[in-house]
């Protein structure tokens, strides 16, 4: 590797190298020194938020280190490199994680911890605790104090942080681009039972985790016009796209410390700031207050994470946004290429870009922008190099969610890339001509440019399978549908083999060892792996099948369960003004009932919230017919039913289940008649730091939407990884859980995604007659009986099912969800020991799920690219 360090300076260098901290006598020193130097601060004025970030400044200190040899590394071995293009990272805490994964394993094993409640045998962190406490601080305290990188809105997002977990514990050489909001996912207020959203300013303290890079900028330029004045040119060059803005692309980096390994990967985050150069034009003019607005315009760019899931909202500022991030990752990566000058034919040897979902396909139009335009390469020989680097995933099937963009904005925006997409289009019809002769009828429906209405739209999901080489699902339900609805055509055109299926995954080191460390210790203990090497193969497990009925193993997990639940009957009094809502005592005999995701239709929260008024309602009804309470008891155990969940801001219906489940948690919980049988809980601002505490702490989770719209879930993955039960419809990954952990230990209920058009179709012109339990739900809600002040207040939750046509089949799925609710019942009140029999062999079957398998699957599948290990 070249240096501009004359050779004979290197010895200056050596003699000086920097080191890691590998004691906590080190650790202290470093801590310090970062509190006296870094923040200014001493002994009299260091609190628990000063220590926090002391202490990842420490710890960021060891990872830049690796960081710096992983990176020199991997550009020595000049192996494949990997790119995941993601315009949400949801990396929840960096801190807790870090020290997982660091795991520098120096001091052997210097146990001397007081706190049951942590783990043993993760040496580093061990060993930064008790120097933490040597210091005056607890390592629990200070590590609250961490905000949430929240720059993501849910599942896809979270993905995308757990997969650069896995890309680094794998050593893959693979980055991670994405944009870094000012603004993460807002923050979750409810106000009088309404979400009310607030901003989430996550760089408010200093952020220890990134590392500017101010020396990387590039220029990206929007607006203005194609020049094609000069008749003589037969070749465009970018000098020819002229007028317009210019902004420039900050680069900020982000370590990613992969498990047991000293590899560090970078995740790469632009923030956009004005030009150096100074509206001089309008200064002279005196017009100074328009040059600085104008200056401020190009932050904008990047100020907030458009908060919508599985919704494409089409807002010009959300399209400026992807293609200053698409153009300044490519431009970075070509940049990196063109440094070992190989000849642009090994362009798809040297990298693979995989696409998270569509919003990052102007990459595929920017790649071809840059090789014609710029290196002045041919068409076609440039567009074999294109569709050979990228691969797309898709991650919905649902329309509302689908990207399309109207021509006249995209073309207003970036008029240079229009053009080359009406190219990339005009061959691609040519190609589909050529194959399936005179069909107009394939040619309109596969064509980039929809032109059913007035407006004509570019349909970017087309344009991603287009200029890929492998378009794939996120799980096999999933894969298999896109195949025979919103891709089929070009199943027919390209073969059934461009489209494939990998199923999601979830990091075990963040989901399993620190969201859950009783549990951990209790596995690592059991199966004898000290190490935790079963965090790298999950497959290790299936030995703890062995112990699945047996007695007092059963004891033990039950009492981690206890333990979990207490956590979150904590976070919950906490969150609840201090008032306790749950009833310690019989915190063992109580069902802990949870859903926390966004809060969507499809998702149908509606239909479980449903559910809980009918078990008030049946709860009550017994009680009014004369039965003692022990008597209801034995019908309807106790329960809690715990919502968490953030619903996109514009989003009319998802906020009114919000607001009905707040309502009834009030009356509900307010009613002393039904004792502690029955409880409501909604969590507010549900994010991945809370998310560590409610996982483990289920007893049951619900997996619940309309068959065939969840592409996957990745929390149904979670819970079972923490020995939770599910109920769930036959829907995205329940599929495969339901195979690897067994039909037996799984609640699944409600009709097939193969019947769902049929039962759609024929609510249109029937009311078959609603089921009586929903009928009395319904009634309920219409007498406003959790609507004291406004009756009609859920009148529109009503309508959808009665007079709507019910989309999303809650009446079609309704008894099957309470009888099977019944089952869950049964088997948890009846037959604990089943039950915990159930919850053993859940998590002795989950390895599949864990996201190394997952990225390996892409690795060999998809990218062709190797590790690439340290010495
Ligand atoms: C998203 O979170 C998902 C899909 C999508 O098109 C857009 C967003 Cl922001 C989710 C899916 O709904 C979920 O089923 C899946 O598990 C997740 O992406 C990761 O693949």
């Amino acid at each position: 590797i070249e240096t501009k360090i004359p050779a004979q300076s290197r010895e200056v260098w050596n003699k000086h190298k920097v080191q890691k901290f590998s004691t906590a006598e080190e650790f202290e020193e470093k801590f310090i020194s970062h509190v006296e130097w870094t923040l200014a601060r001493s002994l009299y004025n260091c609190d628990d938020i000063a220590a926090y970030q002391a202490t990842s400044q420490s710890v960021r200190d060891n990872l830049v280190i690796d960081w710096n040899k992983t990176q020199q590394r991997q550009t020595a071995r000049d192996g494949k490199k990997v790119y995941y293009l993601s315009l949400e990272f949801l990396m929840g805490r960096a801190l807790d994680n870090a020290l997982i994964n660091m795991r520098t394993d120096t001091s052997t094993h210097d146990v001397g911890s007081t706190d049951e409640t942590l783990t043993k045998g993760n040496t580093s962190r061990e060993m930064i605790r008790n120097a933490m406490k040597q210091l005056g601080f607890k390592l629990e305290d200070v590590l609250e104090q961490e905000p949430d990188a929240a720059l993501g809105n849910g599942g896809l997002g979270r993905l995308a942080a757990c997969f650069v977990d896995s890309l680094a514990t794998g050593n893959y050489p693979a980055w991670g681009y994405g944009l870094r909001y000012q603004y993460g996912i807002f923050a979750q207020k409810i106000i009088n039972g309404y979400q009310v959203e607030t901003p989430d300013y996550w760089l408010n303290f200093s952020n220890p985790w990134e590392i500017d890079r101010w020396e990387i900028q590039v220029p990206i330029n929007f607006y203005g016009y194609v020049d094609r004045s000069d008749k003589e040119k037969t070749t465009i060059s970018p000098s020819d796209w002229i007028g317009g803005e210019r902004v420039l692309a900050v680069a900020h980096d982000m370590p990613i410390p992969g498990f047991k390994t000293s590899t560090v990967n970078n995740l790469r985050l632009w923030s956009a700031k004005p030009t150096t150069e100074f509206d001089f034009a309008k200064f002279n003019n005196g017009d100074y207050k328009n040059s600085v607005e104008q200056q401020q315009r190009a932050e904008s760019i990047t100020a907030v994470l458009y908060p919508n899931d599985n919704f494409d909202q089409g807002k010009e500022l959300r399209l400026k946004q992807q293609y200053f991030w698409c153009a300044a990752s490519l431009h970075d990566i070509v940049r990196r290429f063109k440094k070992n000058k190989k000849p642009w034919s090994e362009f798809p040897e040297a990298i693979a870009i995989q696409l998270n979902d569509t919003h990052p396909t102007l990459a595929i139009v920017e790649l071809q922008r840059i090789l014609v335009d710029l290196e002045k390469l041919e068409w076609h020989y440039s567009w074999d190099i294109v569709t050979k680097t990228f691969a797309y995933t898709n991650h919905t099937v649902m329309q509302e969610a689908l990207e399309k963009w109207p021509v006249g904005l995209l073309g207003h925006l970036l008029p240079r890339h229009l053009e080359i997409i009406y190219d990339i289009n005009w061959f691609f019809l040519q190609s589909v001509e050529k194959k399936f002769p005179h069909d107009v009828d394939l040619l309109s429906k596969v064509s980039v440019i929809e032109e059913a209405s007035q407006e004509r739209y570019v349909r970017m999901a087309f344009l991603a399978i287009i200029g890929s080489h492998k378009v794939n699902g996120v799980a096999e339900l999933h894969s298999d549908l896109i195949k025979t609805t919103i891709f089929q055509d070009f199943v027919k055109i390209y073969g059934a083999n461009k489209f494939t299926n990998v199923t999601n995954g979830i990091t075990p080191r963040r989901w399993l060892k620190q969201a859950n460390p009783k549990l951990a210790e209790l596995i690592s203990e059991t199966i004898n792996d000290p190490d935790d090497d079963y965090l790298l193969d999950m497959s290790k497990l299936t030995a703890l099948s062995k112990y699945a009925e047996d007695e007092a193993f059963q004891t033990k997990w039950n009492d981690v369960k206890q333990f979990n639940k207490l956590r979150l009957a904590d976070l919950i009094k906490h969150l609840n003004d201090g008032v306790d809502i749950i009833d310690r005592e019989h915190i063992r005999n109580t069902l802990f009932d949870i859903q926390v995701k966004r809060i969507h239709e499809y998702k149908r929260q509606q239909l479980n919230i449903f559910g809980v008024i009918h078990r008030y309602l049946s709860i009550k009804e017994l009680l009014q017919s004369g039965a003692s309470i022990e008597k209801v008891a034995e019908r309807y155990p106790r329960k809690v039913s715990i919502f968490g969940g953030k619903s996109a801001p514009g989003y009319y219906m998802a906020k009114l289940i919000i607001k009905l489940v707040n309502s009834v948690a009030e009356v509900v919980n307010a009613d002393t008649e039904i004792q502690d049988l029955l409880k409501v809980f909604f969590i507010p601002d549900y994010n991945v730091s809370k998310a560590e505490i409610i996982t483990p702490a289920s007893d049951l989770s619900e997996h619940i939407s309309t068959a065939g719209t969840e592409a996957s879930g990745t929390s149904n993955m979670k819970f079972v990884m923490n020995g939770g039960l599910i109920i769930g419809t036959v829907d995205g990954a329940n599929v495969e859980i339901t195979r690897e952990i067994g039909e037996d230990n799984i609640f699944l209920f409600g009709n097939l995604s193969e019947n769902v058009e049929e039962l759609r179709y024929k609510h249109q012109f029937s009311n078959p007659g609603l089921p009586e339990g929903l009928v009395k739900v319904l009634n309920a809600l219409e007498s406003g009986a959790f609507s004291p002040q406004n009756s009609s207040e859920f009148r529109p939750l009503i309508d959808s099912i009665k007079h709507q046509g019910d989309y999303y089949l809650v009446s079609d799925d309704f008894d099957s969800y309470i009888a099977t609710q019944d089952l869950v019942d049964q088997v948890y009140h009846k037959d604990k020991k089943e039950w915990l029999k159930k919850s053993i062999l859940s998590v002795a079957n989950v390895g599949f799920f864990s996201s190394d398998r997952c990225i390996e699957e892409y690795a060999e599948t998809i990218w062709n690219a190797e590790p690439v290990k340290p010495e």
